[in-house]
């Protein structure tokens, strides 16, 4: 069976929901960031970069990195549709995959952890700053993305959809004004009316879950 290795509210999610949108047997482990147990010696043997998500192949071999393991999902289990059907509009996925991962993702590692950027710690609150406005500049990018289209791609439901409900949940962590992103709440609402995305949330016991 399939093991992910996931942390509450992490970017984990992301996998986390795709497994059960793609009806996947699989378990859940929990590896809590806060208590420092990605850094475990266990944990590093899974991954010894020490981050979630981390998923486990029936081999023993594993994955990392969300875009790599959504696409693995998206391959692997055809039926669900995770991914769309044509090389361009695949590659179009992995394009956004890799931008939620690669820019979206770090801009909000700068507020929440500006230590890794710079030793100095008066470089902190400039950190934080250009963070803040990357990632509220990120956001409203998808906000502009979801206009007048159904799911992240447009009318069909991808990998994109629960990469993107991450930072949906990370910006009203961070009590950034969400709902004035009106296409991308409008989203989010539908994101939540999907069986499988609702299990999940209500494992992680995640911020969307809490009235606005
Ligand atoms: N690019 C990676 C990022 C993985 C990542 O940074 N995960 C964070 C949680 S959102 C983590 O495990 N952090 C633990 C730590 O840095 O100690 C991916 O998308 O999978």
């Amino acid at each position: 069976m399939l093991t992910l290795f996931y942390s509450p509210g992490a970017c984990s999610m992301a996998s986390h929901i795709a497994l059960e949108e793609a009806g996947a047997p699989f378990e859940a482990k929990l590896v809590a960031l806060a208590k420092g147990e990605q850094r475990t010696a266990d944990y590093l043997k899974i991954n010894p970069r020490g981050k979630v998500p981390a998923l486990r192949l029936e081999d023993g071999s594993v994955l990392t990195e969300n875009t790599a393991i959504l696409t693995y999902l998206g391959r692997r289990f055809p039926e669900s549709a995770l991914l769309p059907k044509d090389l361009a509009g695949e590659a179009r996925c992995i394009a956004m995959m890799a931008w939620l991962s690669n820019w979206v993702h770090p801009a909000f590692t700068h507020i929440f952890r500006p230590e890794r950027f710079a030793a100095d710690a008066n470089a902190a609150p400039a950190l934080k700053a250009t963070g803040k406005k990357n990632f509220w500049e990120a956001l409203q990018e998808i906000d502009g993305l979801v206009i007048g289209r159904k799911w992240m791609q447009g009318d069909a439901f991808t990998t994109c959809d629960p990469y993107a409900l991450v930072f949906y949940g990370w910006g009203k962590r961070i009590e950034l004004p969400m709902t004035e992103l009106t296409s991308y709440t409008a989203w989010k609402d539908r994101m939540l009316e999907r069986p499988a995305v609702h299990r999940v949330l209500e494992r992680e016991q995640n911020i969307l879950l809490k009235a606005a």
